[in-house]
């Protein structure tokens, strides 16, 4: 496409909001404590030192020149009247559930006029394309009665004033009729945007502001110009102007090494200095992605889309431990991770029983230093592994990948520091998180969708330092995040890095990939379950409330369990499979309805479940063992089947699934397998599977290139 066509095109009629919570903290206390309305007020962490850092400052107190960056005895010497609240304080950190909450509140209301990004805790992107279109459509502007007094607030750029007061101008503005269709698009945005506003204030007492605009990028920009309880409308003639003076360091991902180098290479300190620069030589100068991005955002283009979510894409808790309360012992890092594991679980919990979703990654990341090499600049390398329920698992892999993460920072700093001894670290952050979310689905689902997934495992998280781990919950699930490996023992530990090249080398090898996520995530769950049950405080949660959902995923599973009797082999019966088999079955008891229902548990204790079967693949089901696979390791493994297929002493992961299908199909007769399951595989597995559940006909039955294995096999889904 033309380039001057590209930028018309993608500012086209696409109406975008961008919703920012007014110095949020300070309104979610006032709230609370109404008598701190009005006054000044700022939100202060726990610490004690010098009155604790101001993390958040009300528009009152900050006309005292109070600022984020004081010390709370700092803004009391400039702000005598100032009114300091703690952040509410859970395991020797700053809990921020009742923010969050808040924001929640607050997302859905917004949600209710089109399609709503939650971006974080107070900001929320919009699309209100439709919205507009319709208004548009059945009421434009100029033929309403009148024009809400919010909407005549507005700042809209670029608007000229002719000496007019700013409001009958504004007004004009919104009346205008023959205008491009794109600013009468806008101009309807503005309207339901200023209605929302109102909506929100009535509804949570929370002001924010917004910006409108024809894309993210310039809705973003705009909704932090004018401010507090304000709009700000950005048409498409003003973008040019509104972007050439921008510092480049105050646009979204220019804000780093990118931006800086700019600076040095280039020489660009404004988005409007990227303008003399031509695609190619940015190009040449930043690689053709990020080329073509810089030559688009100096021309406001931005083709990025509002997704639709309301819920978080990841959890995450962290603690900082400045100055002295670095940490330097392992023991001192055990202690607290322990406390961000817990809350780190609650939310997952909670996230599980509200929202029926479970994630997949847990991640660690940690800033350190070493004593003796304080300009050091090496980060401390981030690390993940697949998340298993149960919060002394997600402790103990959390350590796991502190561990890894602490052997390979002090190893790369004592090869650069001659004679320096080990463990003289200190850590001054820590953080673990939760990501790649997935809904579990209802309805339910075939054991060939099963199968398909149990060759797959994921792959390694590679999220490289400084990159959030919103970011990484993306990464891991672009699609190209599945390929076969080898199940090894203990959890897998990932170094987050190079995740380009794993995007790149990964084979991406099923093309039922959805399904899979949905599928995996539905039997998950179902293990999930099982771990949940074994710890007391939620059974006694979900026992009381008797969650008809979790009723129901415990009559699927038994339903499934019913009907697959598949798994008899006593390899199983001493594996972690049985384990959880009965796990889950004694933890069953509290929740069973019927006596029916109990008769049949007690009649499965002891008696073969595909559960067994499947958890001797199952990912997430590894032994307690600490197990580091490094990125290295992980690509070697599954960068392709043929590495693994070629390597002496190796077995590949078909084979196994081969073998571990045979040695257990042998053992099954015919008349214990319902018909049902057969009958969902294609007509050709069924032949092949009847077949090994009656040896003798074997030899006839299966057709060349329609085995099982090759069904399953990635090259016959490539
Ligand atoms: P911001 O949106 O950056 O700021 P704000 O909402 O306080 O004020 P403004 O009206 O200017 O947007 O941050 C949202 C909340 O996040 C803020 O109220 C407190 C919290 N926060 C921190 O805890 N630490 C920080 O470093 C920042 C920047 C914010």
């Amino acid at each position: 496409m033309p380039r001057v066509a590209r930028a018309e095109s993608s500012s086209g009629s696409r109406v975008i909001a961008h919703i920012d919570m007014d110095c949020f903290y300070v309104q979610v206390e006032q709230r609370k404590q109404p008598t701190l309305r009005g006054h000044p007020t700022a939100v202060v962490q726990y610490n004690s030192w010098k009155g604790g850092g101001l993390i958040a400052v009300g528009y009152e107190a900050r006309k005292y020149g109070v600022k984020r960056s004081m010390r709370g005895d700092e803004a009391k010497k400039v702000c005598p009247d100032i009114q300091l609240v703690q952040v509410p304080v859970a395991r020797g950190k700053a809990d921020l559930s009742v923010y969050r909450n808040a924001g929640s509140e607050v997302v859905s209301i917004l949600a209710r006029r089109g399609r709503c990004e939650r971006a974080s805790i107070d900001e929320v992107y919009l699309d209100l394309s439709e919205a507009a279109e319709t208004m548009l459509a059945e009421s434009p502007p100029e033929r309403l009665e009148s024009i809400s007094e919010e909407a005549l607030k507005s700042h809209v750029l670029g608007l000229h004033m002719d000496g007019v007061s700013t409001k009958d101008c504004v007004k004009e503005w919104f009346l205008m009729s023959n205008v491009h269709r794109r600013d009468k698009l806008l101009a309807c945005g503005a309207l339901i945007v200023a209605e929302i506003r109102l909506e929100v204030l009535n509804e949570t007492e929370f002001t924010c502001s917004a910006g409108i605009a024809h894309n993210k990028m310039l809705a973003k920009l705009a909704s932090g110009m004018n401010k507090p309880a304000q709009q700000t409308i950005v048409p498409f003639s003003s973008v040019e102007k509104l972007l050439e003076p921008l510092p480049i360091k105050k646009m979204k991902q220019l804000g780093g090494k990118l931006g800086t180098s700019l600076l040095a290479d280039l020489g660009v300190d404004t988005v409007g200095g990227l303008l003399q620069f031509s695609e190619e030589k940015l190009q040449e100068c930043y690689g053709i992605n990020t080329g073509t991005w810089l030559w688009n955002i100096a021309r406001g283009i931005c083709g990025e889309e509002v997704e639709s979510r309301l819920l978080p894409k990841s959890h995450g808790s962290g603690k900082t431990f400045p100055g002295r309360q670095a940490l330097k012992t392992v023991y001192s890092v055990q202690k607290w991770l322990n406390e961000l594991c817990e809350e780190l679980y609650e939310r997952l919990l909670c996230d599980l029983e509200q929202n029926k979703r479970i994630a997949h990654t847990l991640t660690l990341h940690a800033s350190a230093y070493k004593l003796n090499d304080m300009e050091s600049l090496k980060k401390f390398p981030s690390k993940s592994c697949p998340l298993r329920y149960g919060i002394a698992k997600i402790q103990e892999d959390s350590l796991n990948l502190f561990n890894a993460g602490l052997r390979e920072f002090t190893s790369i700093c004592s090869a650069k520091i001659k004679g320096s001894k080990q463990h003289e670290w200190a850590i001054t952050g820590l953080s673990v998180s939760a990501s790649k979310i997935v809904v579990i689905p209802s309805g339910t689902h075939s054991i060939m969708k099963y199968f398909h997934n149990q060759g797959q495992t994921c792959i390694p998280i590679k999220e490289p330092d400084g990159i959030s781990t919103q970011n990484a919950a993306s990464l891991s699930s672009s699609g190209n995040g599945c390929c076969v490996s080898l199940h090894l023992p203990g959890p897998e530990i990932n170094t987050c890095e190079n995740e380009a090249k794993t995007n790149l080398d990964m084979p991406c090898l099923n093309p039922y990939e959805d399904e899979i996520e949905v599928c995996k995530a539905r039997f998950d769950f179902m293990f999930v379950n099982v771990l949940i049950y074994k710890d007391a405080f939620h059974m006694e949660k979900f026992t009381d409330n008797q969650d008809p959902f979790l009723s129901r995923m415990i009559q699927e599973e038994d339903r499934l369990t019913e009907k697959l009797l598949l798994s008899s082999s006593s390899g199983a019966e001493n594996g972690l499979g049985s384990k959880l088999t009965q796990s889950h079955m004694d933890s069953h008891g509290p929740v069973l309805k019927s006596e029916n229902q109990k008769r049949k548990f007690d009649k499965q204790k002891g008696t073969p479940s595909i559960l067994r079967f499947f958890q001797s693949h199952n990912s997430s089901s590894f032994p307690e063992q600490d197990h580091v696979s490094t990125f290295q390791e992980n690509e070697a493994s599954s960068s392709g089947l043929q590495a693994i297929n070629g390597s002496p002493g190796r077995k590949s992961t078909c084979s196994l699934v081969e073998d571990e299908f045979r040695s257990n199909a042998w053992n099954y007769k015919s008349d214990e397998i319902d018909p049902v399951v057969l009958n969902e595989l294609p007509p050709e597995i069924q032949a092949e599977v009847r077949a090994w559940l009656q040896p003798q006909k074997r030899a006839n039955t299966v057709k060349k290139g329609s085995s099982i294995i090759h069904y399953f096999s990635p090259t016959a889904n490539s």
